[in-house]
């Protein structure tokens, strides 16, 4: 099968001067069930030209903003340490020209240098997080740096966070939460509480790193994940709450990230590419 090379394909050249660089980083070190998320990004870019470049809610052709791709990586012969590294300084270099990056994973794990990257450059950084999965444990299999870490980790780094879709979790995690006074946006509470996306906007105090768990949305739309988890939110839920957050605060950059490609449900990372595409219509409409 021959690979698509940029984000939306040729269509992509609509907007000649880029403001948003798409970067990959296909990073598969701590899979806990289902693998695949190393094949994560190439699958959304291939996907991607199938998008209407009229986004059907916004009533504008978002690819004129300026999408620039940069070519997948190869992390299959790098350790975690020297994968991350890369991570951090390609979005610092992206930051520093200027462009909104957007990553595509791989595991969650590549969320840490990319926050650590914007974070040099936002100090008030407050990172946005919808998944199935607190991911609050120290370490999961004897590894601080698997995917069940990741906000365990910014955590440790001072961010402040909001979490969002979460409907997994171990003792350990919950005791934490409790602990500490978190007060994550449980599914439970998101289908109790009408108004949690307004919660959610007036808990965000600087500006926004999202951090998109693809498994955070319904299994029943986003099959593509090592972790399913039934009881997800579903679009409408999602795309409501990215344009209330890209509405009201300024995000500054963002993954989506755990999604791997499973034959039969290619749909899925049709469904990534235009959660992407729909939010930077929102972030820079
Ligand atoms: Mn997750």
């Amino acid at each position: 099968m021959t690979h698509v090379s940029q984000f939306l394909g040729e269509e992509a050249d609509l907007g000649p001067e880029k403001r948003i660089t798409i970067l990959s980083a296909p990073l598969a070190s701590s899979v806990s069930w289902l693998g695949g998320t190393e094949r994560g990004p190439q699958a959304i870019i291939d996907a991607s030209p199938a998008l209407e470049v009229f986004d059907d809610e916004l009533l504008l052709e978002t690819v004129r903003l300026g999408i620039g791709t940069r070519p997948v990586p190869d992390f299959s012969a790098l350790s975690t340490a020297e994968a991350c590294r890369q991570i951090e300084q390609s979005v610092a270099g992206e930051l520093a020209k200027g462009m909104f990056p957007v990553l595509l994973g791989g595991e969650h794990t590549v969320t840490v240098p990319a926050v650590q990257a914007c974070l040099a450059q936002y100090p008030d950084l407050h990172v946005v997080q919808i998944d199935a999965h607190l991911d609050l444990r120290q370490e999961y299999e004897g590894n601080e740096n698997s995917h069940a870490c990741v906000m365990r980790r910014l955590d440790d780094l001072g961010i402040p966070f909001t979490q969002i879709g979460i409907r997994s979790f171990s003792k350990e995690e919950y005791e934490l939460v409790r602990s500490r006074g978190l007060q994550p946006f449980f599914m439970s509470r998101i289908h109790a509480e009408q108004d949690w996306i307004e919660q959610v906007c007036r808990e965000i105090k600087g500006p926004v790193y999202l951090t998109c768990d693809v498994d955070g949305l319904d299994p029943a739309i986003m099959p593509g994940t090592g972790t399913p988890e039934p009881d997800g939110l579903t679009w409408r839920q999602t795309i409501d709450l990215l344009r209330g957050i890209a509405s009201n605060h300024r995000i500054v950059g963002m993954d989506f990230v755990e999604f791997s490609p499973h034959p039969g449900a290619e749909h899925a990372a049709f469904t990534v590419a235009k959660l992407i595409y729909r939010t930077l219509g929102y972030i820079f409409r």
